[in-house]
């Protein structure tokens, strides 16, 4: 987004209109995934309530048998102090991962004052990471 502005700087606003409109229609329906609260930064007490929240993507719980992963469904993770795993991973199920595959939103958890990073991923049915679907922001528990 940001290379994409900076290189309409000097365009004719004609094209900037042309191109900015084309950004627009191609976000409408892209999925993504975000934290509703903490907010990025945030300083907060322990013990931390998260609130998940996605966008073009349903959420929903694993089924108990999967055969194929189901297209344009998935399910939160957290885990605190972690980069986003790369697209097409199979997310651990151990620490520091933790997997909301019955399909919650929300999560609460203790501690222990100081700066943290919190990375929320969504993966598919197998737990698969996905394009485009994980955020990562900082927080400081007071
Ligand atoms: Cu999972």
């Amino acid at each position: 987004m940001r290379t994409v502005e900076n290189g309409l700087q000097g365009w004719t606003g004609v094209l900037a209109v042309v191109l900015a409109s084309g950004l627009v229609a191609c976000g409408g329906g892209t999925p993504s995934v975000s934290f509703v609260t903490p907010a990025d930064g945030a300083t907060v007490s322990s013990p931390v309530a998260m609130e998940f929240m996605a966008s073009n993507l349903n959420i929903s719980p694993v089924p108990e048998e999967v055969e194929t992963p189901r297209e344009g469904i998935g399910h939160h993770h957290v885990a605190i102090d972690t980069e986003c795993l790369p697209v097409g991973e199979a997310i651990p199920r151990a620490d520091p991962w933790v997997h909301f595959g019955d399909g919650s939103e929300t999560y609460e958890t203790l501690l222990p004052a100081g700066q943290y990073m919190l990375t929320l991923q969504i993966g598919d049915d197998e737990h698969r990471t996905q394009e485009g679907l994980c955020t990562t922001i900082s927080i400081t528990v007071e």
